[in-house]
């Protein structure tokens, strides 16, 4: 099984991370790691505080000579903007501060809000490089694309970027969707015995973990709602490429709609919790979008939660145990395929 666990503030020393369970025999090199981090970090629509971070990082344990040795494999990112904010009990409206500081009974909304941060996508990020490449090595890619942003879709996402500048000019933030595709994923990863062990379930879970997501569809999603049993029976690629909880051999298409970024540049009105008093709450996160930011973090946070579905189900300790199995498994799927 594998595992994953990140720990930091935003504006901590660094952020670190551990992954578990993960095979020995993987190359991968810190350039693979970088690409992905970069991708994250200059996404259209973020904000001023991604030119100061780097995302310089370091692999301290778990590799050897560039691959993989099997042991727990751990990272640390490390922050450049290190100005912790001041104490603060104004918490910022849509944010995790109210719920955090009801949950864990403080007055100081930083302490939330320095974990709660999409600071922490970074090391998902940077943890689910491994799982994209051992997928890949398995011979299985994943691409995102964002499919909607502020409501512009379909063609009119050609006018994405005009509406973020006008969004950026009127002191306002956008959401959007994106959606994911997996493809050359090989049939029966998952199971239908548990809803806990469904594909579904758990590729939902990872992906809704990322901040901002509200929405997640597989395959036509809420479409299907609205749609009758013939015209859905006709269109095979509308189960998304899951019946029953478990992939079908067909490409895994998911997507993911992602709320605004509630951080507003001008403000918004919140109650302070000492004072009782209303008062503009200044937010200094001022992303316009996190939609862009968002997809690539969920190919990894998608990527690390098929890779444990693939070492569920042909285990092994090693890439080069894994490899055969997997081929083996693709011959005979694709005997009974081809013949449908
Ligand atoms: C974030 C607020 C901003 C973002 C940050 C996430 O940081 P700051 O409060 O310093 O302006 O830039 O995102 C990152 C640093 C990152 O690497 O994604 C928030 O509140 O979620």
């Amino acid at each position: 099984m594998l595992r994953y666990l990140t720990a930091g503030e935003s504006h901590g020393t660094c952020l670190s991370g551990i992954i578990e369970g993960f095979p020995a025999g993987v190359k991968i090199t810190p350039a693979y790691i970088a690409a992905q981090l970069r991708r994250r970090r200059l996404a259209p629509g973020r904000s001023a505080r991604q030119t100061a971070e780097t995302d310089a990082f370091d692999i301290t344990a778990g590799m050897s000579g560039g691959v993989t040795t099997g042991a727990p494999i751990a990272l640390i990112i490390k922050n450049i903007s290190r100005e912790v904010p001041p104490p603060s009990s104004l918490p910022r409206p849509g944010h995790a501060d109210l719920a955090g500081m009801l949950k864990y009974d403080t007055l100081n909304a930083a302490l939330i809000r320095e974990r709660a941060s999409a600071r922490e996508t970074a090391m998902k990020t940077a943890l689910g490089c491994f799982a994209r490449r051992l997928n890949e090595l398995l011979g299985i890619s994943v691409i995102s694309r964002v499919i909607s942003v502020g409501g512009a879709i379909g063609l009119a996402i050609d006018k994405a970027p005009a509406a973020l500048r006008r969004a950026r000019r009127e002191g306002d933030t956008l959401g959007g969707e994106f959606e994911l595709v997996f493809e050359n994923v090989p049939a029966g990863l998952g199971s239908c015995a548990q809803a806990d062990r469904k594909l579904g379930p758990r590729l939902g879970s990872a992906l809704l973990g990322i901040n901002g997501v509200k929405g997640f569809e597989i395959g036509g999603g809420f479409v299907l709602a609205a749609m009758g049993g013939k015209t859905v029976l006709r269109d095979p690629e509308l189960s998304g490429g899951l019946d029953g909880g478990m992939t079908n051999g067909r490409r895994l298409v998911l997507r993911c709609a992602v709320k605004p970024v509630p951080g507003l540049p001008g403000g918004a009105i919140s109650t302070d919790l000492k004072s009782l008093r209303k008062k503009l709450s200044i937010s200094k996160t001022s992303d316009t979008t996190a939609v862009y930011a968002a997809a690539v973090v969920a190919e990894h946070a998608a990527s690390l939660e098929l890779a444990n579905a693939l070492l569920e189900k042909f285990g092994g300790d090693s890439l080069k145990e894994m490899r055969p199995r997997v081929e083996e498994w693709r011959k005979r799927t694709r005997r009974i395929l081809q013949r449908l």
